[in-house]
């Protein structure tokens, strides 16, 4: 629509000089801001829109540079509240171009009547809360003023672009131009010589079709981006039947999944193909152009382990070199400093196949930086480059600059906003800050937003606030503001997200690393779009969880809270335990119990690779008793850990913890011997104990057959096994042996008290169960004798035992008495360490590749092993992430 077309439409309040009051205010008329007008209209709310632009569009009216398209697949990257608009507009390609993502906006504009509510060319130049007449007092730099109830930022997450940072801009005579600002009216590049400086998507869409334009173009790039085809064309005939067959289903889908797009959560790790099985999958996802499908189809732990994503990295870089003709191009432009996905991929057509051209000149600005621009061109510490045309594709100051940039937003009691943002962005759920009532952000930091396909996210986003502000009134409340207890526990939960996923091991605009000076820190929600939206829903359900509301004559409500505690994959292992509705294991019988988890266990990943797995006999103490052995690859002789599945006693065997054992001997290096003791109700108390330190003393014994290194060996164990390997050390310092290096006691049962608060916090919901503990001290041990050290471990003397390293679990009825058994040591004069994990529960640390958050703790507990046993620190991203997610003492 012509600029003039639109100003006549606009609101009429554009020229008043009085305030314009309404109900709420909405800066931005991108996606987010036109919809939430619609809504809030329909609503009944008051609303005008604010909009610096001359035309809705948002990032898609600014970005005007040649080839700019989305990289979400358009038919999902489309609004879907209304069957009818969907019907009514169909996408020309798979990957719309700009101007047809701002014909789309326009259309829907005025499909809703929406122009008549935003004021154009109008830009917020402050807004204050105005405590006593509880609204927001917004100044503009035209026009009338704004008073309103409810303020929301529809600013968009790439909408501020970031200066370009290199001395010398000013005195370059040729044109500039930058991609996040470009020109309205044409712009001439023909024959021209012309610099890009920057390779992200905005460089790399319009790359090529500079290089066709231009007499000569030089790219300046300081990091290599992982790119692949997007095959744009139609749209592809089989996501095209699948929404077209039902439409309602595929949105719905969309809305639960993890990135906004329809496709299923891959199971198969990436151990478990071969090598042609994983290049095959690669070559489907090449040829399907579709970024979700790339970051999320391959294999289940290309996003969250480093191993799993040098594969895909790899493959990438293959192609690379299989299209760039020049090898020291082509590995100049192979990106090696950032895992594949944790910085955004971008969507090409013939990208690298550019730099075949003989006009198209690539610079390395890792090996030779640019110094400064002059009045000709760009001069880097070795060569001058004379230029026409430099095209700045620089980027943004992603998700928080949008906000800030807009103006100084000042809260309750004065406080700005950036400078409660001082240190990164404070958020709960990405939505709203404590502080600032009745401020809400759209796709804001905390929340999915860039990680996911952003018309998904909008609407949810756009969806809660207005039915939010539909309840608040409803209920005669006129404030809403999120307490710092919410968002405290939202940017823990945040962080332990962030430790799932690889996004935290690259310097991008996600974390903010692309700005000088700006805090660091992964911005966007990376716990999927799905899980984000039950929480939102349980923050209601809950009663406005973490919000304080406030109305008329005093009136408050607040019931204040973290939403989320578990961490991010132990709630959604639990949720489908509960989705289950598994009776409880103590119903089972011992038989029946073990059936079951002989079958549960089959449905978990295999553990990975080790050098060697073998199986024997040895002496327990009433009779043999199997073991399974695991050697790692590395030459020995390794040091022995001695280890005891869990099961209470009465279920599990040798092999039932068998990722977890694999994963220590990968971590440790050394052998871990799983021990399979008798069992209860067969066998009762003491004969898992006096088989744990029999077993014990016959593999010390035996250690050189088994290749272990002569010496003290090291016990170890999960849950009953814990208390078998404590139990073990006590017996071995009480009856002369077996030396005992240290002791490793995962969440270990320690005493026979049922008392501790822990057994009431967590008596149902976290799968080991009050009930179960019951039955297994039942089973295994009569009243009388539970005292007993050999199964009450800390009512024993605790001097003089080897030095130990205990973990505990948030959400798990052992947590106290195994914290009581390390204070206890501790007193006693035993070096220990303790590891309290939050968020965990009972089988965590066992649920290898299942719990990925429970990486950090095992490689804690790999350290701790290796340090028992003398060897040297292991240095490895992958063994040890960044300390977020686990609460060590
Ligand atoms: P990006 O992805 O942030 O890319 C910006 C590029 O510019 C990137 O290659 C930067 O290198 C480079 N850059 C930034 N500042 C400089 C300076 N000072 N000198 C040299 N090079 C520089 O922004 P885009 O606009 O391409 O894309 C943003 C998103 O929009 C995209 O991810 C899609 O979601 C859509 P760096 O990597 O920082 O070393």
């Amino acid at each position: 629509m012509p600029e003039a077309m639109v100003a006549a439409r606009a609101s009429d309040a554009t020229n008043s000089a009085t305030t314009q009051t309404v109900d709420v205010a909405v800066v931005g008329a991108g996606f987010a801001g036109l919809y939430i007008l619609h809504r809030l209209r329909k609503a009944g709310f008051s609303a005008v829109v604010l909009e610096e632009g001359g035309d809705v569009g948002g990032t898609w009216y600014w970005n005007r540079y040649p080839g700019a398209r989305c990289d979400i697949q358009t038919i999902d990257y489309s609004y879907t509240f209304d069957p009818e608009l969907e019907k009514a507009w169909t996408w020309s390609e798979k990957y719309a171009t700009q101007p047809e993502i701002l014909r789309y906006l326009g259309f829907v504009a005025d499909r809703y009547d929406l122009r008549r509510d935003i004021r154009f060319g109008t830009k917020v130049k402050q807004a204050t809360w105005d405590e006593a007449g509880e609204r927001w007092q917004l100044a503009t730099d035209k026009g009338a003023s704004v008073s309103c109830r409810h303020y929301i930022m529809a600013t968009g997450c790439l909408s501020s672009p970031k200066p370009p940072e290199i001395d010398g801009v000013k005195d370059f005579k040729g044109e500039v131009y930058f991609t996040g600002r470009w020109p309205h009216e044409e712009v001439n590049l023909k024959g021209k010589r012309i610099a890009v400086i920057g390779t992200g998507s905005s460089g790399i869409q319009s790359i090529p079709i500079i290089a066709e334009q231009a007499a000569q173009l030089t790219v300046f790039q300081r990091t290599p981006n992982f790119a692949l085809p997007a095959h744009n064309g139609t749209a592809p005939a089989d996501r095209k039947t699948m929404l077209e067959s039902d439409r309602a289903a595929y949105r719905e889908q969309a809305r639960w999944s993890l990135a906004g797009v329809p496709y299923p959560q891959q199971m198969d790790v990436s151990w478990q193909l071969s090598d042609a099985e994983r290049r095959e999958r690669f070559e489907k996802a090449w040829a399907a152009g579709d970024l979700v499908h790339i970051l999320t189809q391959l294999w289940a732990d290309q996003a969250v382990d480093v191993d799993g994503n040098k594969l895909v990295s790899e493959l990438v870089r293959e192609k690379i070199r299989g299209v760039v003709k020049d090898p020291d191009i082509a590995e100049a432009l192979s990106p090696h400093d950032h895992p594949f996905g944790a910085k955004r991929p971008c969507l090409d057509t013939n990208y690298y196949a550019t730099y075949n051209r003989p006009n198209v000149t690539l610079v390395n600005l890792r090996q030779e930086p640019i110094k400064a621009i002059t009045a000709s061109g760009i001069t880097t510490d070795k060569r001058s480059f004379d230029v026409d045309v430099i095209v700045f594709a620089t980027g943004f100051d992603a998700m928080t600059g949008a906000i800030m940039a807009v103006h100084p937003i000042t809260g309750r009691a004065g406080k700005s906003l950036s400078s409660v943002w001082a240190q990164g962005p404070q958020t709960y759920l990405g939505l709203t800050v404590a502080g600032f009532p009745n401020l809400f952000m759209i796709t804001g930091p905390g929340s999915p937003s860039v990680l996911s396909n952003m018309a998904v996210s909008i609407e949810q986003h756009a969806d809660w606030v207005v039915d939010r502000l539909v309840a608040l009134r409803e209920a005669g409340f006129t404030t809403m503001e999120a307490t710092e207890t919410a968002q405290t526990g939202w940017a823990r939960h945040m962080a332990d997200c962030a430790t799932l996923t690889l996004h935290r091991l690259a310097n991008t605009w996600y974390t903010g690393a692309n700005v000088p000076g700006k805090a660091r820190g992964v911005m966007p929600y990376t716990g999927g779009v799905g899980p984000y939206r039950s929480i939102c829903n349980e923050v209601v359900s809950g009663g406005m969880l973490g919000f304080r509301l406030k109305g008329p004559n005093g009136a408050e409500q607040c019931n204040d809270g973290e939403v989320v505690r578990l961490q991010p994959d132990v709630r959604l292992v639990l949720g489908m335990l509960a989705q289950m509705n598994l009776p409880p294991i103590e119903t089972m019988g011992a038989q029946g119990a073990r059936d079951f988890l002989d079958e549960f266990n089959k449905a978990r990943p295999a553990g990975r690779p080790v050098g060697e797995v073998g199986e024997g006999m040895l002496q327990g103490a009433d009779g043999p008793l199997p073991y399974k052995l695991y050697r790692p690859a590395t030459p020995g002789p390794h040091p022995i850990v001695v280890y005891f599945h869990g099961g209470g006693w009465v279920l599990g065997d040798q092999q039932s913890d068998d990722p977890f054992c694999r994963d220590m001997c990968r971590r440790t290096g050394m052998i871990i011997v799983s021990v399979g003791y008798r069992h209860a109700p067969e066998h009762r108390f003491p004969a898992a104990a006096e088989d744990g330190y029999a077993a014990t003393r016959w593999i010390a014994e035996h250690a050189a057959e088994f290749g272990g290194k002569p010496g003290p060996v090291l016990v170890a164990g999960w849950s009953a096994g814990g208390n078998i390997a404590a139990v073990t050390c006590q017996l071995a310092r009480d009856r002369g042996g077996p030396p005992i290096a240290g002791q490793l006691l995962v969440c270990p049962v320690t005493d026979c008290s049922f008392d501790r608060p822990s057994y009431t916090e967590n008596a149902a919901g976290y799968f080991l169960t009050r009930g179960l503990m019951f039955w297994f001290w039942d089973l295994y041990c009569s009243p009388a004798d539970r005292t007993d050290p050999r199964v009450s471990p800390l009512r024993g003397k605790l001097e003089g035992l080897p030095p130990a390293y205990i973990v505990t679990c948030e959400f798990d009825p052992l947590r106290d008495e195994g914290i009581a058994y390390g204070d206890a040591l501790a007193k006693a004069g035993v070096p220990v360490e303790q590891l309290r994990a939050h968020g965990q529960f009972h089988s965590s640390f066992t649920m290898v590749d299942v719990i990925i958050t429970g990486v950090s703790g095992r490689a804690k507990m790999a350290e701790a092993l290796r340090g028992f046993a003398g060897l040297p620190k292991q240095e490895s991203e992958r063994r040890a992430p960044p300390e977020i997610n686990v609460a060590a003492k």
